[in-house]
């Protein structure tokens, strides 16, 4: 399925729209709903975003299915249908506390692949977008710039990853992995939007990402961005992610992979 110019237009100026309607948020952490896990929580901002984007991307592509972060609305997506997947905010607790590391995501998947993807950062207006086969791009301030994955190796590289906050039982492997990167890599960081996290991979800024558990709406976006920019995302034992369901994700360059995989794949 290709998604026709004019149409992923649209789509970026509903995402883009949706994030710089954040810019204005106050007293964020008094109207929080709080959700099933450990320290989980959506903001009328999520809430709303999600709302409106629904609205806005139905409008584009009447046909497709809604896999969404708020609510239990999501649909059931079968092979070879279209599906929009939102993160109206990704990273939610750092828009909570007023870190500018927090995005709005939204792909086009057909069945579990995304095939065009975007995810915005208003804070730093940056834009992240991809559509299958025809590259990755950022833009930032008006200037668009074609991005791709770094060149470095394991040992000069930059390494991100998740704790998976809501479900803290994965805390042991996930600080376990953390710390065996940590020795095998120039630095780690850990920064709370899986979706920022995997598109600075496929800009060259992280080097490889991690996280035991996520969910579609967290990565699907980015996923198509990090394969057009030439680099790899799998799940954590290197097989094919489907993005309709939860799962591991280990985003890399190419000439840091091999590596990576290894000195993960090393921890209990
Ligand atoms: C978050 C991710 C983050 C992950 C959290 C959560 P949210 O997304 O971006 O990397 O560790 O489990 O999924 O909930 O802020 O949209």
């Amino acid at each position: 399925m290709k998604i026709e110019t004019e149409k992923r237009e649209k789509i970026i100026a509903a995402v883009t729209d949706a994030g710089r309607g954040l810019l204005s948020a106050h007293d964020i952490e008094s109207h929080l709903k709080v959700k099933p896990g450990d320290a989980n929580f959506a903001t009328e901002w999520d809430i709303e975003t999600q709302r409106v984007l629904c609205e806005r991307l139905h409008d584009i592509i009447p046909s497709a299915r809604f896999i969404v972060e708020e609510g239990d609305t999501s649909d059931e997506v079968a092979d070879g249908e279209a599906a929009f997947i939102i993160d109206p905010i990704d990273g939610t607790t750092n828009f909570i506390h007023g870190l500018s590391h927090s995005a709005v995501c939204v792909a086009v998947a057909v069945g579990g692949v995304p095939v065009f993807g975007c995810v915005y950062n208003p804070f730093l207006d940056e834009l992240f977008y991809a559509h299958a086969g025809e590259g990755a791009y950022m833009c930032k301030k008006g200037v668009t710039s074609k991005i791709h994955v770094s060149e470095r190796t394991l040992p000069d590289a930059l390494a991100a990853f998740g704790t998976t906050p809501y479900e803290r039982q994965y805390a042991d492997a996930t600080f376990a992995r953390a710390k065996a990167l940590f020795l095998s890599c120039r630095e780690v960081r850990r920064e709370g939007s899986a979706a920022l996290d995997i598109c600075y991979v496929a800009a060259g800024r992280y080097d490889v990402y991690f996280e035991m558990k996520i969910s579609p709406w967290d990565f699907a976006a980015a996923e198509v961005i990090i394969k057009e920019a030439g680099g790899m995302l799998t799940r954590l034992d290197g097989e094919e992610i489907d993005a309709r369901r939860p799962t591991s994700v280990l985003a890399t360059n190419v000439a840091a992979r091999e590596e990576a995989v290894r000195v993960l794949g090393s921890v209990e």
